[in-house]
This record gives C-alpha cells, structure tokens and sequence, in this order.
C-alpha cells in the first residue's frame, strides 16, 4: 500500500462543502489503511488560532500556521487533509512553497456563492447581508478562485458519494495514493 505523504488542501466558501468532502475523503482513505489527519477550523480556530479573526490579516496568519501544523504533519509521514476558506492566492501559494511542488494538492470546492447562500446552514449569510458580521467572504470580504487547482469538485452538483469518488479517482492520477 502506497502512501505519498502530502497536503489536500480544500479551499472554497463558507458553505461550500470543504468540510463535508474533506470528512469524505478521510473515511475513504481509512478505510484503505492510509494515516490521515483533518486540520479544520473546529480543532484549530478554538485552539491553535484562538487570538485570530477574519481581517485579511489575520486570515494570512491562520493560513500560515495551518500550512506549519501540515507540513510537520507531511514530514510525519501522513496525508495531511486541510479544510479552511483560504481565500487568498498568495497565501495558499505560500503553503504550497513550505513543502515539495508534488506534496501540496489544492481542492477548489466550486460551489457558487448562489448556492452556498441559499442553503446558508448556519445563517451565517443572512446575517451577513444584515450587517451583523464584518467581513464575511463572498459578501464583504473576497474569494480569490484558484488559477490552477489540482482537482476542481462540484459539490453543490454530486453526491457525496460522487465527491469521494472523484477525489480518490484524482489522487490516484496525482500518484498520491
Ligand atoms: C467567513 C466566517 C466569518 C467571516 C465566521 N467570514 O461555514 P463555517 O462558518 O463553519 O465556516 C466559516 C469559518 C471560516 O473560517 P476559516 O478559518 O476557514 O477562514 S479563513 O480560511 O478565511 O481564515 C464560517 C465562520 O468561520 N466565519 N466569521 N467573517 N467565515
């Protein structure tokens, strides 16, 4: 069994399903023996990045410390699973930079801001548009697309059982796995 130890890193909006696929993924990998760990903002943005909100700063900064927490988790010898908005090129590149150029997948979870805001789980988004959060990505504060993502999933379109198919399909094409 063959493991390439790596970053899968899952950027998209609030509501776009990273998380979802991301947990889709681990199972999948699990299950076929692979050692795994999900970073995401539930186990990091309490802890890790407690002191951190979402001006553009301090996002660069969560990022920045996510891909430091990755890589030592790449060099563990693990598949080290990444799901934050990262809205920003620049700083998903500087991620991509901390470790080999095969080492770092980037995921874009393309859901449209359309869709993301019609489901809207959290309410998040309503009270966005109220003016009841600062910004918030896709409604005042940006969402830098990647220019060239390794996969490109369509959640707002498949199953989940479609996601996890098509993402292990592609780590198999990428030789992650
Ligand atoms: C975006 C926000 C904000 C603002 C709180 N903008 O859907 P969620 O709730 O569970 O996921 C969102 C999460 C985003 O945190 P990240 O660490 O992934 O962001 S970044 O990568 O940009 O640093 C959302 C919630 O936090 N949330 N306020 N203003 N999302």
């Amino acid at each position: 069994n063959h493991q390439k130890p790596c970053i899968i890193w899952f950027t998209g909006l609030s509501g776009a399903g990273k998380s979802t696929s991301a947990n889709a993924l681990e199972r999948q990998l699990f299950g076929m023996g692979y050692s795994t760990y999900l970073l995401d903002g539930d186990n990091v943005r309490h802890g890790l990045c407690g002191d951190l909100g979402f001006s553009d700063d301090h996002r660069q900064e969560n990022i920045r410390r996510v891909g430091e927490v990755a890589k030592l988790m790449v060099d563990a010898g693990m598949i080290s699973l990444v799901s934050f908005i990262s809205p920003f090129q620049r700083d998903r590149d500087l991620v991509r930079d901390m470790v080999d150029s095969d080492e770092f997948i980037e995921v874009f979870v393309n859901t449209s801001l359309d869709v993301c805001e019609g489901r809207d789980p959290k309410g998040l988004y309503r009270k966005a548009r109220a003016g009841e959060i600062d910004d918030f990505t896709g409604i005042s504060s940006p969402y830098e697309a990647p220019e060239n993502p390794d996969i490109v999933i369509d959640a707002g379109e498949l199953s989940i059982e479609e996601v996890a198919k098509t993402l292990i399909s592609n780590l198999k094409r990428l030789n992650v796995i």
